[in-house]
C-alpha cells in the first residue's frame, strides 16, 4: 500500500471535475485543494495555527531551498520537516528540478543530472534524481516529486522530445532511490509542453512506472491560457482515475476553476502569498490593490463577501496604511485573506461538484470576478 492514496468520491455531472479525498501519513484532505507554498519551511508570515484555521490540509515546500539552507541534515536532525516547522498535516516537496531552472545561473544538463551555481553564494552545485530523492527522504515529506526538467515556453519539438525522454529516465531513477516508499509517496511529473504527442509519450512512460500520483508540469510557464486548457484537456484523460492529479505552479482563481473542470485535484502557487506582500488582494469582485489612494478612507473590509478573520476585523484603510508603511502586520493580514480566499474557493468548487453545477458556478464566479470583461 502506498503512503498516499486517492479516494474518488464523485465525478461532476457537468464537467471532468472530481470530488475526492487524499490520505497521507499526516492526515487526509478533501480535493480539489489548493496548497499554500512554504518554500523555506514557512508559509511567509503565517503560523501553522493560522494555516490550520483557514483549512489548509497540506502545504508545499522546496527541496532546492532547504538543501541550500539550513541543509537537509539539520532538518533531519530536528526530526524531519514536520517537527522542524511544527506542522502536523501534509507536506509536499517539489524536487528542485524547476527551481534549478528558474533560479540558478550557468546550468548544464547532462544525463546524470544538472550542474549549476547556487543563487545565493555562486558556489558550484550538482543535483540529480538520486540526490533530490535523498534530500526529500531526509526532509520526510509525505509527497515527494520526481526530479524533472521543465523547459521554457516555447521550446522546439525536438528539444522537448529529448527532454521528455530524459525526464522519464530520471523518473525511473527517482522511483528506485526512494528509501521510504511506505511513508513517502513519490509522484511522477508529466512534461511535453504544448505537444500532444509528447504529453502522450510522457504519460505512457510515467504511468507504466505506476507512481501513486501524477503531476502535470511544464504549464504556467508563459503560454496563453487557452494553450494550458487545451494541454490539460488532452493530458488528464491519459492519467489513471484512481490516483491524484496535481497541476504545478497554478494559483489564479480562474486557472484553478479551469483546471478542476479538466480533472485536476491539487494546485500550488506563490501567487496569493506573493501578491499579498505587495498589497494586492484577491476578492470576489476581482483583484484589489489596497495600496491605492482610493482606499485611504475606506473603512469597509477587503472583501464584503469574505468571512475570514481579517475581513471581520480590519478595514481597507488600516491595511492600506500598514502595507504602505511596510509594517509586517499588514502583510500578515493580506496573506491570511488571500490564502483563505483560495482555500474557501476550493470548498465552494467541491460543493458545486457535489451538486453537479460546477459550470454554473464558474459562469457566476467569472462574471463577478470580472474575467468576462473585455
Ligand atoms: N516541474 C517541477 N516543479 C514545478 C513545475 C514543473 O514543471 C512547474 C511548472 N509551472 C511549477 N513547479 N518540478
Ligand atoms: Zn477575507
Amino acid at each position: 500500500m502506498s503512503a498516499v492514496t486517492y479516494e474518488l468520491i464523485k465525478e461532476c455531472g457537468q464537467s471532468g471535475a472530481r470530488l475526492g479525498k487524499i490520505h497521507t501519513p499526516h492526515g487526509s484532505f478533501d480535493t480539489p485543494m489548493f496548497m499554500p507554498v512554504g518554500t523555506l519551511a514557512t508559509v511567509k508570515t503565517m503560523s501553522p495555527e493560522e494555516l490550520k484555521e483557514m483549512g489548509a490540509g497540506i502545504i508545499l515546500s522546496n527541496t532546492y531551498h532547504l538543501w541550500l539552507r539550513p541543509g537537509e541534515d539539520i532538518v533531519e536532525e530536528a526530526g524531519g520537516l514536520h517537527q522542524f516547522m511544527n506542522w502536523d498535516r501534509g507536506i509536499l516537496t517539489d524536487s528542485g528540478g524547476f527551481q534549478v531552472f528558474s533560479l540558478s545561473d550557468l546550468r548544464k544538463i547532462t544525463e546524470e543530472g544538472v550542474h549549476f551555481r547556487n543563487h545565493l553564494s555562486g558556489e558550484k552545485l550538482f543535483l540529480s534524481p538520486e540526490k533530490s530523492i535523498a534530500i526529500q527522504n531526509a526532509l520526510g515529506s509525505d509527497i515527494m516529486m520526481a526530479f524533472d526538467e521543465c523547459p521554457p515556453y516555447p521550446a522546439e519539438f525536438d528539444y522537448m522530445k529529448a527532454s521528455v525522454e530524459r525526464t522519464s529516465r530520471w523518473a525511473e531513477r527517482c522511483l528506485h532511490s526512494n528509501k521510504s516508499p511506505d511513508r513517502q509517496a513519490l509522484f511522477g511529473i508529466i512534461q511535453g509542453g504544448e505537444y500532444e504527442a509528447l504529453r502522450k509519450q510522457s504519460a505512457a512512460d510515467l504511468t507504466s512506472l505506476d507512481f501513486p500520483g501524477y503531476a502535470v508540469g511544464g504549464l504556467s510557464v508563459g503560454e496563453p491560457k487557452d494553450v494550458m486548457n487545451r494541454v490539460l484537456e488532452f493530458t488528464t484523460p491519459l492519467l489513471p482515475q484512481n490516483k491524484p492529479r496535481y497541476l504545478m505552479g497554478v494559483g489564479s482563481p480562474d486557472s484553478l476553476i479551469d483546471g478542476v473542470i479538466r480533472g485536476i485535484d491539487m494546485f500550488d502557487c506563490v501567487l496569493p502569498t506573493r501578491i499579498a506582500r505587495n498589497g494586492t488582494c484577491m476578492t470576489s469582485t476581482g483583484r484589489l490593490v489596497v495600496r491605492n489612494s482610493k482606499y485611504a478612507r475606506d473603512f469597509g473590509p477587503l472583501d464584503e463577501a469574505c468571512d475570514c478573520h481579517v475581513c471581520q476585523t480590519y478595514s481597507r484603510a488600516y491595511i492600506r496604511h500598514l502595507v504602505k508603511a511596510n509594517e509586517t502586520f499588514g502583510f500578515r493580514l493580506t496573506t491570511y485573506h488571500n490564502l483563505y480566499f483560495l482555500i474557501k474557493l476550493m470548498g465552494q468548487v467541491r460543493q458545486a461538484i457535489k451538486e453537479d453545477r460546477l459550470l454554473d458556478f464558474k459562469a457566476a464566479f467569472f462574471e463577478q470576478y470580472g474575467f468576462n470583461k473585455p
